[in-house]
């Protein structure tokens, strides 16, 4: 495959309702979009950066930063989306848009071929079940109709976004409402170690997992936790790679793992994760990073791999987005069906695209070959 150049297409795309994490609060996307043209055919990528460095640091300007002024320089020369990581090695970090260039790269290897992603990374399921994250809320009342909404939209689990002051209580009124729901939490890094007793008081709710309690860095503060919390602790900003997945599983500090293609640099790495993980015993589910259709559909392709054992962040186009930029994704009987096209089965609908678009850029590849 030769390649010819990526374009950065920003998007801007408002959310249905306001999305509230312990790091803030979101009313729209403004998301980077990678499209691949090669000789074979052109791919499309999602970059997952926020606009701001609050969940990672990575954010959208510095995503496109850094593409435009060494990683895509960096892929002259490459032939397929195998060779991407190691090109981009030495460049530290930025791993989401290390994963969005591959991403797009592996779209379009994938449409030359006419194979699936889903084909492509060792699918076992047509279709897979729905998780939906609930954000923080005003108000208990206002928090127990967003969940009886997505429950009766079909949602198979329910993830309430907690922070301090907003845990325990919410948590009690949802299990007492919607009674054995599948139910798990995520702070975001918002608790520290001292929570700890605090945490546990979350015990008596039967919960999945607890999602990050402490700070991205502290993978030991995690490991100790897991000790007096009996929940089952589960990393997410934590775990960057399959290595750091290894330490902090040996460690006792996470007994499942929240897979992010984004976070983890890519779709081949977030598939060496899962490998790891399904050999070890370690359950796994499929992040969501409030992707349009085209980071969604790869999520999907992704969450049917045999070790996605749980039910992930993957909800419908319309969890997010009154409109997406490509066919919706739409739930049946709290499912959603793996996209079986070349690639990753979907393209964005040009109008639409073009009606979001807030800028475009080329940038060519200067090839080796
Ligand atoms: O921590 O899982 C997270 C969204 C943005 C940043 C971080 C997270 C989230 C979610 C998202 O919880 C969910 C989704 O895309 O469904
Ligand atoms: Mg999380």
């Amino acid at each position: 495959m030769k390649v010819e150049g990526f374009e950065l297409r920003r998007v801007a795309m408002p959310l249905v309702t306001p999305f509230r994490t312990s790091f803030g609060t979101q009313t729209a996307r403004d998301i980077l979009l990678v499209k691949a043209v090669t000789d074979a055919a052109d791919g499309w990528g999602e970059c997952v950066a926020g606009a701001d460095p609050l969940y990672s640091p990575e954010y959208v300007d510095g995503a496109a930063d850094v593409m435009r002024r060494f990683l895509i320089p960096a892929l002259a020369g490459v032939g397929d989306a195998d060779e991407v990581a190691g090109a981009l090695h030495p460049f530290k970090g930025h791993r989401m848009a290390k994963a969005a260039l591959e991403a797009a790269l592996l779209d379009a290897e994938l449409r030359g071929l006419a194979r699936s992603l889903a084909n492509e990374l060792g699918s076992v399921a047509d279709r897979v079940p729905c998780g939906v994250s609930v954000g923080i809320m005003d108000s208990i009342p206002q928090l127990l109709d967003a969940v009886g909404g997505y429950l009766d939209e079909g949602y198979v689990r329910i993830k309430l976004k907690i922070e301090p002051g907003w845990d325990v209580a919410p948590v009690r009124a949802v299990r007492e409402r919607f009674g054995d729901v599948w139910l798990q939490v995520d702070a975001n890094t918002a608790y520290t170690r001292d929570d700890a007793g605090h945490l546990a008081q979350l015990d008596e709710f039967d919960l999945l997992l607890i999602e990050q309690p402490l700070d991205e860095e502290d993978v030991l503060g995690h490991a100790d936790l897991a000790r007096v919390v009996k929940t089952p602790i589960c990393l997410d900003e934590s775990i960057t790679s399959t290595e750091t997945a290894v330490a902090a599983v040996r460690l006792g500090a996470t007994r499942i793992i929240n897979i992010k293609p984004g976070r983890v640099g890519g779709y081949l790495e977030a598939r060496r994760m899962h490998d790891y993980c399904l050999g070890a015993g370690v359950p796994v589910w499929c992040g969501g990073m409030v992707e349009s259709g085209i980071g969604r559909a790869a999520n999907i392709a992704l969450a049917s791999l045999p070790g996605f054992t749980l039910p992930g962040d993957v909800s419908a186009s319309g969890r997010f987005y009154e409109v997406d930029i490509t066919p919706p994704f739409v739930m049946r009987d709290g499912h959603l069906d793996v996209p079986t096209g070349p690639g990753i089965g979907v393209e964005p609908i040009p109008e639409i695209l073009d009606e979001l678009t807030t800028s475009v850029e080329w940038i060519p590849l200067r090839s080796a070959r």
